[in-house]
């Protein structure tokens, strides 16, 4: 009984998340649901990004959190468009959810929509929110052994980035292990390596994204 009512939620849920695609696609707008764990740079890369390609993407930003509007403020000092969800306690950002923020956004006058999900590596990859693609940061200090213990993100993510690169020197991870796991799990992910404090490996990450937009 548990397992139906759960996919009842699940079934709502896709049918709002297929509206919003529908609505983005009539827009022209690419959407990207960015997951990872808290503090592995969700928000980082989203400044990095803006920072990349603001003169010639317009780009919008979903900011979702439990609470507070640390992230959106940093955001909206890059001047792009930007809106706040407070989850107020659930762990991940659903269809609704982002219905409502894209009710609060000038589609017609975006390209590229980056939506950050809530700090959490289990709860976002269940839930569709209407996003074109799925992609999700690892950052080095949380070990190469992720793949295993969380293995619905690395299945559900198009796009993996290993971020904190620069963070190497000092931590043991194992790259051709965690290779490895990857391509168990999800034979066709795109893998980026990353550091947002540095800038390496960012243009690689961007390049994608704007053949991602024009191949749309
Ligand atoms: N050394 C290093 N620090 C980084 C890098 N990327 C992000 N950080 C730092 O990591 C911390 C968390 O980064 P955020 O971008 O806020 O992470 P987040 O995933 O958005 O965090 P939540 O929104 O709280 O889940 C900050 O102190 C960043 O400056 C990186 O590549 N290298
Ligand atoms: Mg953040």
């Amino acid at each position: 009984m548990k397992i139906k009512v759960l996919q009842n939620i699940l079934d709502a849920n896709d049918q709002i998340a297929n509206r919003n695609q529908r609505l983005l696609d009539k827009n022209k707008v690419l959407a990207i649901n960015i997951m990872s764990s808290p503090g592995a740079g969700k928000t980082s890369l989203i400044l990095q990004t803006i920072n990349r390609l603001k003169d010639r993407v317009r780009i919008a930003v979903i900011e979702g959190d439990i609470a507070s509007t640390i992230d959106a403020d940093r955001i909206s000092e890059e001047g792009v468009s930007v809106v706040q969800i407070n989850t107020g306690g659930a762990c991940h950002l659903d269809a609704n959810m982002v219905s409502n923020a894209l009710d609060s956004l000038p589609l017609g006058d975006i390209d590229l929509l980056l939506i950050e999900n809530v700090g959490n590596l289990v709860c976002p990859a269940e839930f569709k929110t209407g996003a074109h693609k799925k992609m999700m940061l690892l950052s080095l200090p949380e070990g190469d052994d992720k793949p295993y213990k969380y293995p619905l993100m690395f299945t559900e993510s198009e796009v993996i980035v290993i971020n904190k690169i620069d963070f190497l020197p000092f931590l043991e991870f194992d790259f051709s292990a965690f290779n490895r796991a990857v391509t168990g799990l999800n034979p066709k992910a795109k893998l980026f390596q990353v550091s947002c404090k540095t800038g390496e490996g960012i243009g690689e990450w961007v390049s994608w994204l704007e053949s991602e937009l024009r191949g749309r």
